[in-house]
């Protein structure tokens, strides 16, 4: 292990531990202010650098510290390349945000050993729920050429401390584990190692029978057990980091253990014996569901619960923050509070799939550090599931492990709207710390992406900060779900049809003459309650104490029925719409007063998908309304923002999108905001 110290003046602002520079140019369509980096293709080099012979356990290995030496320039000391970078990153950013202070020592350690982001890219370059453009991994170009993005990808996930990524979809297509597609894999491990992050990849359950041919893919079978075996010794010849495996099994389809009568553990245990010589993880997912279920939320737990303890140490069963499926708003997932002797981490979604694609500024934080921050109870108060997923409550730390699928793709700006890189930094940020809040990290991307103008930092902070809430009250308030319409999920349809009961909206809402909501509660619903801990269990069974936001996630309720503040349900969930319409167009004013500190391309884009948001918002207020107003023969009362369509023409409308696209704002239902 080398030990490094790193001393540099504070005017040497950039680093990096690779000895590569990045010499090619950008290409044309790039801005030059893509990312919170600023100009990340700088040749950037290590200097000054020492080599210390006393490991520090407290740094482990990619913590560091930062103090002053006597000549008052700032030394970063870490046990490894790694620390060292972090370190350096750590200081431009402190730098940048105009927090730099070396008053006293600075100390920081990842939460998290497992920082990764999910990338849902397919081999033929789409990108499932992507909305920036198409894959960032030029498959065909591979591994013969090769992209100046990759490396800034690298420094990017780098100077926030991602330490690993999955590279394609969790539905995988199996050609990825053969080895023409390992040697283009090797190419991205080979540029992302300097940066400390290791890559991994999507299995499909059945490769054995795709690829080797085999009658089976049974994970008790001795031939499809050698042919792992086989498959990961030559995949770790090819990269010797290999991270390991993500896999979506029996799920949606994809093919996993249960198709051999074996169970998750089978699964997950073959494959993690064959990883383990090498080091290598398996991330096992918990995304699992079936038609018949009478309440899909309760199918993580009916199927885990009985497999704890059975699970291989080197094998992490990775957890949906909600229990159904990144919805706006979910309380989190039982399942995090259910599990004594496995490992668990929690998976986000960076990609905002159900909260407007890259046409709505929706800053996902403060979503994910609710889910974090909150109690399971399950060791008494004080297990969080930050605290479970750090291996915190069960004493299991070495495994702590955090996802998020990206929203990454080859637009011109990473993201497809500008804000949503936000989303990407947040991410990165809250798997190193998350303790830090939402508006420390807001303000960092804001003040490193555009300016630390005072107002400028303030307004749009703001909004950001706000504008999560205001997505839950716009489309799916009070604890309303899926009530999208399919297969896209970018617009309202809670009238939507599909082939599974599973994948329509009323199976979620239940509207109905007789009210609206799911419910789970003990007596006469499906009981889901029943898998928190006390005192949530009691807490959201009771209707007088379950909170409003989530009160339709756990009642159903007549239409009538009297809330704490004296307004029907009715009319409550008509002013809530109203609220989300009203603060997505204040959106519109925030952003033109501070329109001159921003660049007149950025102010555009911006401008004109604010505009969109708020005309969206009206759109899921007269689908959903309208739509309940059937059942529920109420007026929508008179100060509300009036309705622009009928509800045939909605229902009529058809927005023929994939589910590898964000639509074009000139496709979606025509809107007026006067
Ligand atoms: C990758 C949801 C999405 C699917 C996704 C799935 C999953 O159902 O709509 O596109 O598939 O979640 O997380 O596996």
């Amino acid at each position: 292990m080398r030990i490094v110290k790193y001393v540099f003046g504070l005017s040497v602002a950039l680093l990096a531990m690779s000895s590569q520079s990045c010499t090619q140019a950008r290409p044309e369509n790039k801005s030059g202010h893509d990312l919170w980096l600023g100009d990340i293709t700088a040749p950037v080099t290590a200097k000054n650098t020492e080599f210390l012979s006393k490991y520090d356990k407290e740094l482990g290995d990619e913590g560091f510290r930062i103090s002053k030496n006597d000549k008052g320039e700032a030394v970063i000391y870490a046990n490894t390349e790694a620390g060292l970078m972090y370190g350096t990153y750590h200081l431009k950013r402190l730098g940048e945000c105009g927090n730099l202070k070396l008053d006293k020592e600075i100390v920081e350690v990842p939460a998290f050993k497992y920082r990764i982001l999910n990338h849902w890219d397919n081999p033929n370059l789409t990108v499932e729920r992507g909305y920036a453009g198409k894959s960032l991994w030029k498959w065909e170009e591979l591994p013969g050429t090769i992209r100046p993005e990759y490396e800034e990808y690298a420094r990017a996930n780098a100077s926030i401390g991602i330490n690993g990524t999955v590279l394609n979809n969790v539905n995988a297509d199996p050609c990825m584990l053969t080895r023409e597609y390992l040697e283009k894999v090797k190419v991205l491990a080979d540029i992302f190692r300097p940066y400390n992050i290791k890559v991994y990849l999507s299995l499909n359950f059945a490769a054995p029978k795709h690829l080797a041919g085999l009658k089976t893919s049974d994970p008790l079978d001795k031939e499809v057990i050698k042919w792992w075996n086989e498959k990961v010794a030559e995949i770790y010849s090819i990269i010797p980091d290999f991270g390991g495996f993500l896999v979506k099994a029996n799920s949606e389809g994809q093919s996993g253990p249960q198709d051999y009568g074996r169970t998750h553990a089978d699964g997950a245990n073959m494959i993690a014996d064959a990883v383990k010589p090498y080091g290598g993880i398996v991330m096992w997912r918990a995304f699992v569901y079936a038609p018949e279920s009478k309440d899909r939320a309760k199918q993580a737990v009916e199927e885990f619960k009985p497999l704890d303890g059975q699970f291989r140490d080197n094998v992490i069963i990775q957890i949906k923050n909600g229990p159904v499926d990144f919805q706006p708003r979910e309380p989190f997932s039982p399942l995090f509070g259910q599990l004594d002797n496995t490992n668990i981490m929690a998976e986000m979604q960076i990609t905002q799939e159900y909260l407007g694609h890259s046409n709505h500024m929706v800053y996902l934080h403060p979503m994910w550090k609710e889910c974090l921050d909150a109690d399971t109870y399950q060791k008494g108060e004080g297990s969080t599931v930050a605290a479970e997923t750090l291996g915190k409550v069960h004493g299991n730390t070495d495994m702590s492990a955090i996802a998020g699928v990206t929203n990454i793709g080859d637009d011109y700006n990473w993201c497809g709207h500008p804000m949503a890189q936000a989303n990407w930094y947040a991410f990165g940020r809250m798997a190193w710390n998350p303790e830090l809040s939402s508006q420390q990290i807001v303000e960092e991307w804001i003040k490193q992406t555009f300016t630390s103008e005072k107002k400028f930092v303030a307004v749009v902070a703001t909004m950001m900060l706000t504008s999560r809430e205001a997505c839950v009250k716009y489309e799916m308030p009070m604890g309303l779900h899926h009530t999208f319409k399919g297969p896209d999920h970018y617009g309202p349809g809670p009238w939507d049809r599909s082939s599974r009961p599973d994948w329509e909206p009323a199976y979620y809402h239940k509207a109905a003459a007789d009210g609206v909501g799911f419910d789970r509660t003990s007596k006469t619903g499906t009981d889901a309650v029943s898998q928190y801990h006390e005192p949530l269990r009691s807490l959201y069974d009771n209707v007088e104490t379950c909170p409003k936001e989530l009160l339709l996630w756990f009642h159903h309720l007549p239409w009538d029925y009297k809330m704490k503040d004296g307004k029907t349900l009715w009319e409550e969930l008509c002013y809530t719409f109203e609220d989300g319409i009203r603060e997505a167009r204040s959106y519109i004013g925030m952003w033109e007063s501070v329109e001159e500190y921003v660049d007149a391309d950025r102010y555009a884009l911006i401008h004109e998908k604010l505009v969109r948001q708020a005309k969206d918002a009206i759109w899921w207020r007269d689908a959903t309304m309208l739509y309940f107003q059937q059942y529920s023969k109420m007026e929508i009362p008179a100060d509300c923002t009036p309705t622009q369509h009928t509800l045939d023409e909605l229902r009529r409308f058809r927005l023929g999108i994939t589910n590898y696209e964000n639509p074009a704002i000139d496709r979606l239902p025509e809107y007026t905001l006067e």
